[in-house]
């Protein structure tokens, strides 16, 4: 069945990064506003924000402190109003991330909670006594290098975090508290928003008794990846906010791997319509912290593996971005020919396969990996705590600097690239974090002057995308798929075939098979007799 968010590019905007209209080096809604129709014409159709709701920014408003205020660094509700007007106005539409599973812990819940033990809203987070000898309940640690138990004197109890620890849990199995999010989101969506992206989504539910955890990279983390409830909330979300409108949702499945993550997307089962898979993300023996020249011929196989399960009752993601992950570009190459085509690659295939696509800020200028100098540039929670812990295990400065800079979050999230102007044209004022000094080459506003710039390139593969819908809907076959560093197929359906062809290597490669087709898009422009690095075309047969 055809629906507006299958065909949808959608791209991620990282508040805090993007633009900032008011000089305080903190991107903003204005600055968002003023950057819509660059948008449009890039061919967006969604529009995701970031949090930008009311927070301490513990960890970059992923620590909600409101859910029904924009935090004052971004502006003011009728800021938001008239950015979704906005959107609107120019046919596109605007989907919010949510966290539900977790709060701040300077929610009034929370200090509600610390307060008055015998208020309700206690039993909205996840408290336990500690052990005997006053260590904290279970051995389970946080995402961001930490116990996930904090102590409260007060109360004489424990209360989880799975991630900071100013990120307290919530608890999913009081009714009352499930209302309270279910109200909440309807009152986003009475507003207007056309749907959410739900982070660490299939994190709400734990397994009961909270039993300790097999020691590992996150100790614990098999008591609540795929909790017992997890489907039952979902539906139960799916039932009181999603169908109620004609939303849109993509769920993060954090840890899952694709075949699970489908048991939350078949539309039979009314939960969510589409989630991220991230297993493509590094080659198998790296994590994000590697520098490593990526495989591409790994990303293959994954490609070949989950376009298969596309059926009429599921629906992929692509997104190869985001704003917790290294820049992709830079997994690829970092030698300076090799750049452009890499980048251009990207964004044909993420526009000839099946799935809603996501382009996340500045991947369609080829924005990439920064030089971070030192640890004192570090902003992002994770990448403090994790240089902090290196410390304390006896690494020097240095060494754990080295660590951490190739994967810190700091990556993508170090400002968007528009102009050559000082601060890349993202502030007057002092940015939040330093830039990636290529700004001067790298930036929009010289890419859209340049008609084989990577943006102009995003442009014409997204454009081809919107014309020919049997690249969002046709059949995946797959050409030559035994041929090492060529990757090839087909996208058919009653309306046309059209043929892919990419170099999956740094060196030119010999095309196994010659298609008679005419050529739409190519990332070298012309086609030549032999595949060029990282070549990728695109090509008509019917
Ligand atoms: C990924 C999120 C990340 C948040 C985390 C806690 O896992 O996108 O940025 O830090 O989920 O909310």
């Amino acid at each position: 069945e055809r629906k507006w968010w299958k065909e949808a590019v959608a791209y991620q905007i990282y508040p805090m990064s993007f633009c900032d209209s008011n000089g305080d080096g903190i991107g903003d809604l204005n600055g968002i506003y003023s950057k819509l129709d660059y948008l449009k014409a890039l061919g967006v159709d969604i529009v995701w924000l970031s949090p930008i709701y009311d927070s301490p920014n513990d960890d970059n408003g992923y620590d909600i402190r409101d859910y029904r205020k924009i935090h004052a660094d971004y502006g003011t509700m009728e800021d938001f109003d008239r950015l979704l007007e906005g959107v609107h106005a120019r046919g596109m539409k605007l989907i919010m991330d949510m966290v539900l599973n977790h709060t701040s812990d300077e929610h009034p819940w929370f200090q509600a909670a610390l307060k008055d033990p015998t208020s309700k809203y206690k039993d909205y987070y996840i408290w336990r006594k500690g052990k005997a000898d006053g260590t904290p309940p279970n051995n389970w640690q946080s995402f961001f290098s930490e116990p996930a138990w904090n102590y409260y004197p007060e109360l004489d109890e424990w209360a989880l975090h799975l991630f900071s620890r100013k990120q307290m849990d919530l608890n999913w199995e009081n009714p009352e508290l499930r209302e309270e999010v279910y109200d909440m989101l309807n009152w986003w969506m009475d507003k207007g928003v056309d749907g959410f992206r739900l982070d660490v989504i299939n994190l709400i539910s734990k397994f009961e008794g909270l039993p300790d955890g097999e020691e590992g990279f996150i100790t614990g983390i098999e008591n609540y990846v795929y909790g017992p409830h997890l489907h039952e909330y979902l539906q139960e979300l799916n039932r009181r906010v999603f169908s109620l409108h004609d939303s849109y949702t993509v769920g993060e499945g954090c840890g899952l791997g694709a075949a699970t993550q489908v048991s939350m997307t078949l539309a039979s089962r009314k939960e969510l319509n589409t989630t991220f898979c991230f297993s493509h993300f590094d080659t198998p023996g790296h994590s994000k912290y590697s520098t490593y020249r990526y495989d591409l011929n790994y990303l293959k196989d994954y490609i070949m593996k989950t376009q298969g399960t596309q059926d009429a009752d599921n629906w992929l993601t692509l997104v190869f971005e985001n704003h917790d992950q290294p820049r992709f570009l830079s997994k690829i190459t970092r030698e300076p020919g090799e750049i452009e085509p890499a980048a251009k690659l990207v964004a044909l295939l993420e526009m000839t396969l099946c799935g809603t696509t996501f382009i996340y800020e500045g991947q369609e200028l080829g924005m990439r990996f920064v030089e971070f100098k030192h640890a004192s540039e570090f902003r992002d929670v994770e990448a403090i705590n994790m240089y902090k812990k290196l410390l304390s295990e006896g690494k020097t400065e240095e060494e754990a600097f080295r660590f951490v800079a190739p994967g810190t979050r700091d990556q993508t999230r170090a400002p968007m690239q528009w102009t050559s102007d000082a601060n890349g044209g993202f502030t007057t004022g002092t940015p939040w974090l330093r830039l990636n000094d290529n700004f001067d080459t790298v930036n929009a506003a010289d890419e859209e002057k340049d008609p084989d710039s990577i943006l102009n390139f995003y442009r014409a593969a997204i454009s081809q995308r919107k014309q020919n819908k049997t690249l969002v809907y046709g059949d995946f076959v797959p050409v030559c798929p035994e041929q090492k560093d060529f990757f090839g197929y087909t996208r058919e359906d009653a309306d046309g075939k059209y043929y892919v062809e990419i170099n999956l290597s740094a060196h030119e490669l010999e095309r196994p098979v010659e298609m008679n087709g005419t050529l739409l898009l190519g990332s070298y422009g012309t086609a030549e007799k032999a595949l060029r690095p990282f070549e990728a075309n695109l090509y008509r047969l019917r």
